[in-house]
């Protein structure tokens, strides 16, 4: 079983016990509930850098990224850096996340935010949206493309974004579809975390004009964004880079022009 598999198999426990304790209601009547959002897809377009900022203490294919910085000074770091918008990972159990992560980040910055999670129920939309999330991202290697009609347009009438996340030729033809927003190709396999920035560049002329293109994982310099601007890519998102050192907003200035 490859690690996507392991993920989602406890993603589906993780996601039954949030529902039987968290009910709908209580989620609806969170104050950030009917918070106006703020566009992603927008800034993206009218940036000359593109960033979108992750938040990530580890991850399955690093183990350990940093433990020792709290997500209140990383989104401010970001915000003052003039990132377009900051991802941040909620899934605890393979990325040391949480939502309280993404509802600091919200009080913290006014950047949009992206929860970054593997989405496979409804409710964790409801739950973007009760934790302050702009964006939320849905994965085509482990979604169907009624899944990605589904929960694309759920998202949508709750005034959130959609970042569709694919890394092949399959994936994109089986995803595309009008109630997405940007589409973010990850140079990282997420199956055997090889990375590399030919997957962007291949792929970048089968997407359609109409969505924001997202570069996604292994960009540790600008010359990498350099590079994939030519294809038309817009958008990029980094993790690892910035979150490696002791002050990730200062590591991301240097990436903004
Ligand atoms: C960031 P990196 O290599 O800069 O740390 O990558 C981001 O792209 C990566 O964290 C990511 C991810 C995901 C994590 C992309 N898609 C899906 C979890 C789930």
């Amino acid at each position: 079983m490859n690690i996507l598999d392991k993920i989602i198999i406890d993603k589906r426990k993780e996601v039954d016990l949030r529902k039987g304790l968290i009910p709908i209601s209580q989620l609806e009547s969170s104050v950030l509930f009917n918070r106006e959002t703020v566009s992603l897809a927008h800034k993206l377009r009218n940036s000359n850098s593109g960033i979108i900022a992750e938040h990530k203490r580890r991850s399955p294919s690093k183990s350990v990224i940093n433990n020792s910085l709290n997500v209140l000074d990383v989104a401010k770091g970001y915000q003052i850096a003039g990132v377009c918008g900051m991802s941040v990972l909620t899934d605890g159990k393979y990325f040391g996340g949480s939502l309280d992560d993404l509802l600091t980040a919200r009080a913290s910055c006014n950047l949009p935010l992206l929860r970054k999670e593997f989405i496979i129920n409804e409710y964790q939309l409801l739950e973007a949206k009760a934790y302050g999330a702009d964006v939320i991202l849905l994965i085509a290697a482990i979604l169907s493309r009624d899944e990605i009609k589904q929960f694309s347009e759920f998202a949508k009438s709750l005034n959130l974004e959609v970042l569709l996340e694919v890394h092949n030729k399959e994936e994109l033809n089986k995803s595309v579809m009008p109630s997405l927003d940007m589409l973010g190709v990850n140079n990282r396999n997420l199956k055997t975390f090889n990375v590399s920035l030919n997957t962007s560049k291949s792929l970048s002329n089968l997407i359609p004009d109409d969505f924001v293109k997202v570069s996604e994982s292994g960009i540790s310099n600008i010359e990498a964004i350099k590079e994939l601007q030519p294809y038309g890519y817009q958008g990029f998102l980094i993790g690892e880079n910035f979150m490696k050192t002791d002050n990730p907003g200062e590591s991301a200035t240097e990436f903004i022009n």
